[in-house]
């Protein structure tokens, strides 16, 4: 069973864009509105297609240290994909297949996880689990179909905390063709941060120790496309389309463009049900957003990208204060009126309650033991002693995320999107399809997820990679497979 539409998406976009054919040109004649070099201190590198076919995209991928620059004479020595802090953005159409070289250059082994992407089990990139780790100096090649649009991104399932928060993760963009937005300029960011020492090194990944991870460690840099405050230049009006990632390994953005409208018009899985408008938008620990932004100022002014206080949990606003992002600098040209956008929207059927296994998943953090240690538990076990859940193929299930620790965690599911919903198993409007979903402190949460042809052992787990590492994590086995030995895994102390 395929969840997605997209040819009713197709439709309706395209109705839309006739509607209104004389202020809204078909994509690839929309010439932009803005000055040449406006993203240049933004933009990302991309990684070179190699393979001349029209429907692969064929590319490398090593993994390795770097000196990378963060800001103006800030250097560290980060762990890198292809030398660049994030790696280079993969750019795919819907229904690519994709072929990626990796080699590890590393002194650890590592894989790379592709996160949300409908891949097939043995392209998820757990090791132990869906393949070998790849050790130093070997290879190992991914190759699959990218189904859905959206951006995606990918990053190493091996001691998760450690090599993310050490620069390891990259955007993949899977654009579909046919889909209209009505804005030319576009942009794709990867927030994130990195933690730098007094000595210019990288921050242990266990600092802080068993309350470091408890609190989800947060690097000391906060970085836009893996520097420190960049900023663009635009003129003011002009549409802009932002697609955001959040590959922190712990740290929330809480986004608010002094007080501007954002146009939310997607998220993980693509196309949204229907736009909406929002003044503050929550980019949690994993999760995607598809903004469009129409930034308003003085001609020759400027205007901060901010990410406000959030709270996830104690330590996440007591004495923090709020972070700016990147500037947006305006051309002296006088402000465009506010175009007119094609409305956008999708046809979504979202599972059905009716019949739907249910499933109760506790999160909970026991008081520290003798040893001054602590463990997240899912249903009162950590990951190194749990059974999996079970599914069958085609089964879909309504889940009850249960939250009775004192901080938020995004729960992440590999491989199949998901569908939020509330206590009735009504969806959330607008729908979306999502696959990481902030489950906030002391909260509970419920989706619907249907588990399609792709048998095999998947993981679900806390996206603050420092919650992950320190128990919260899980798997399902979809359908007649054997369980990994999994619970062999070692907790990380
Ligand atoms: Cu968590």
């Amino acid at each position: 069973m395929i969840p997605v539409r997209w040819s009713s998406v197709r439709l309706l976009a395209l109705a839309a864009g006739l509607a209104a054919v004389s202020a809204v040109p078909a994509v690839a004649e929309r010439p932009s509105l803005l000055p040449a070099g406006w993203d240049a201190d933004i933009k990302l590198a991309e990684a070179p297609d190699r393979n001349p076919d029209p429907g692969i995209v064929e590319i490398e991928i090593v993994a390795k240290l770097a000196e990378v620059e963060v800001a103006p004479g800030t250097r560290v020595t980060a762990w890198t994909y292809n030398g660049g802090l994030p790696g280079p953005l993969i750019r795919a159409r819907v229904g690519d297949r994709l072929i990626v070289h990796f080699r590890n250059e590393l002194e650890q082994e590592t894989t790379i996880h592709w996160h949300g992407i409908r891949v097939p089990i043995e392209m998820d990139g757990v090791p132990g689990i869906s393949q070998p780790p790849v050790k130093t100096g070997e290879t190992f090649v991914y190759d699959f179909v990218v189904p859905d649009s959206g951006l995606f991104w990918y990053h190493p399932h091996v001691m998760s905390a450690a090599q993310v928060g050490y620069g390891l993760y990259g955007p993949l963009l899977v654009e579909e063709p046919d889909e209209d937005v009505g804005v030319a300029d576009a942009l794709t960011i990867v927030l994130s941060d990195i933690g730098i020492g007094p000595r210019g090194l990288l921050e242990p990944a266990d600092s802080g120790g068993s309350a470091g991870m408890v609190f989800g460690r947060e690097g000391n840099h906060v970085l836009v496309n893996g520097r420190v405050r960049p900023e663009l230049r635009a003129r003011a009006g002009v549409p802009q389309r932002w697609r955001i990632v959040n590959t922190a390994k712990s740290r929330f953005f809480f986004l608010d463009l002094e007080g501007q409208t954002f146009i939310k018009i997607g998220g993980d899985g693509g196309i949204q049900e229907y736009s909406e408008r929002k003044d503050v938008v929550l980019v949690t620990a994993g999760e995607r957003v598809d903004l469009i932004v129409m930034p308003m100022g003085e001609p020759g002014g400027e205007i901060t990208l901010r990410s406000l206080l959030y709270n996830r949990g104690y330590g996440s606003i007591e004495y923090r204060s709020v972070e700016d992002l990147f500037t947006i600098q305006f051309t002296d040209e006088a402000p465009l009126p506010a175009p007119v956008l094609p409305e956008m929207r999708r046809a979504i059927v979202p599972p059905a309650v009716e019949g739907a296994t249910p499933v109760t998943m506790q999160f909970t953090l026991p008081p520290v033991d003798g040893k001054g240690e602590s463990e997240f538990r899912i249903n009162g076990v950590p990951f190194w002693k749990a059974e999996p859940f079970k599914a069958r193929i085609g089964e879909t299930q309504f889940w009850t995320l249960d939250n009775q620790t004192p901080w938020d965690h995004p729960f992440h599911l590999h491989g199949y999107f998901f569908m939020p919903v509330d206590e009735a198993g009504v969806p959330i409007s607008p729908m979306e399809w999502k696959d990481t979903l902030n489950v906030p402190m002391n909260e509970t949460i419920r989706l619907l997820v249907t588990f399609d042809e792709r048998p095999g052992e998947w993981m679900i787990h806390c996206h603050i990679l420092d919650h992950a590492d320190g128990g919260l994590m899980g798997t399902v086995l979809v359908g007649d497979v054997k369980p990994s030995s999994h619970h062999t895994h070692v907790p990380p102390r």
